[in-house]
């Protein structure tokens, strides 16, 4: 799959009717800055269509993106920022839990995780509510540039253990150099077939 269209569709609070609703979706899940809007930019090929940010939790919204006319890219907020209050982490847990249950064409979401690091109790139990709800998932290790490539393998591994997944389930990525995105490009075609 190329993708040469992509088009912002709207800001969400709260999950909801939007117009276009009812095509195919893919959603992006993940930690706070972990990459969620650079990879969503990476894979259009669009630089600034998602705001990327040095500072984490700047995406507190759902971002919903029009892409080849045919699907929706769904933009979830990020988790695990420490500095944000109690009342805001329940805010996002009802966003959450409101799009899971509502998004009826949700084909796969991509739960990224940063390479470099053992995933958190975040990230587990993100990854355990995606098996829990039954969702098809995929999980997508970012920042593949930011380690060499002799401790891939070693990163990899930790990532496999820590959420009880197989290889098959992972793809690592890089939004700075694009290595990664011709297979999680191939894997989002499949989820949409
Ligand atoms: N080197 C490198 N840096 C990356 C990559 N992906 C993201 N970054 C950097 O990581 C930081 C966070 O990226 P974002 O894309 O804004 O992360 P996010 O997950 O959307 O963050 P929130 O919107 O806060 O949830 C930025 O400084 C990016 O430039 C990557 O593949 N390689
Ligand atoms: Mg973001």
């Amino acid at each position: 799959m190329e993708i040469n269209k992509a088009e912002f569709v709207t800001s969400l609070d709260a999950y909801g009717p939007f117009p276009g609703a009812g095509l195919p979706q893919i959603a992006l899940a993940g930690r706070s800055n972990v990459g969620k809007s650079s990879l969503l930019n990476c894979l259009t090929g669009r630089k600034g269509l998602a705001k990327v940010s040095g500072t984490p939790g700047k995406t507190r919204m759902i971002n919903v993106f029009l892409i080849n006319g045919t699907f929706h890219l769904i933009d979830l907020p990020g988790y695990g920022f420490a500095k944000v209050s109690r009342q805001e982490q329940e805010r996002w847990g009802r966003m959450m839990e409101d799009y899971f249950a509502s998004s009826s064409t949700l084909r796969l979401t991509l739960h990224l995780v940063d390479i470099r690091h053992e995933p958190t109790k975040d990230d587990v139990q993100m990854n355990r509510f995606l098996r829990e709800s039954g969702q098809p998932f995929l999980t997508v290790a970012t920042k593949l540039d930011k380690i060499s490539r002799a401790q891939r393998m070693k990163c990899l591994h930790q990532i496999y253990r820590t959420l009880s997944i197989q290889p098959w389930q992972a793809v690592a990525v890089s939004s700075e150099t694009g290595e990664g995105k011709a297979q999680l490009l191939a894997e989002m075609e499949k989820a949409l077939l």
